[in-house]
């Protein structure tokens, strides 16, 4: 099992278009671990991004993310790194394919409305940048888990 952080961003938020993205990602068959609507602070914003921070658009990315309230996810699931980043599409919302999150919804990089972690590494780290052990359930079953991880 791999774990993903998924950030519904401000954007998305904003345009009421939370609902609609949790649906694609438990369509999909990714199990719930943990979720929460917060405020993501400068330091959190600045953590999450580090990697980014040399490049040019480092400041509009941590601007971004801390414009507006979000919705958080973990998620847990076989492939859960590279089903979730092919639910989302290409990071250019404007060269991601129809059927995707930023294909169906986007047009900009800038508000390219949905983040998921991209190796499983870092799905770990992230998740626990943004949520403490107990705000996680894992381990728990659905009932249809046995028609969706063979
Ligand atoms: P995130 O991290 O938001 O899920 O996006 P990706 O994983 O798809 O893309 P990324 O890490 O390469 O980029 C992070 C974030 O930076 C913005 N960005 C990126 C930007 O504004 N201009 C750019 O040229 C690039 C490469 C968009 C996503």
């Amino acid at each position: 099992m791999e774990r993903t952080l998924i950030i519904v961003k401000p954007d998305a938020v904003q345009r009421g278009l939370t609902g609609e993205i949790i649906k694609r990602f438990e369509q999909r068959g990714l199990r719930i671990i943990g979720m929460k609507f917060m405020q993501v602070s400068q330091d959190l914003a600045e953590k999450h991004y580090d990697v980014h921070r040399e490049r040019p658009f480092f400041n509009d990315l941590v601007s971004y993310i801390v414009s507006s309230p979000v919705v958080v996810m973990a998620l847990e699931g076989t492939s859960a790194i590279q089903a979730a980043r092919g639910t989302i599409g290409a990071t250019n919302p404007a060269e991601s394919g129809a059927g995707t999150i930023r294909g169906d919804f986007g047009l900009e990089i800038g508000r390219n409305l949905v983040h998921g972690s991209d190796s499983p590494e870092n799905g770990e780290i992230e998740v626990a940048n943004f949520f403490t052990d107990d705000e996680l359930i894992s381990g728990w079953n659905r009932n249809t888990d046995s028609w969706i991880f063979e």
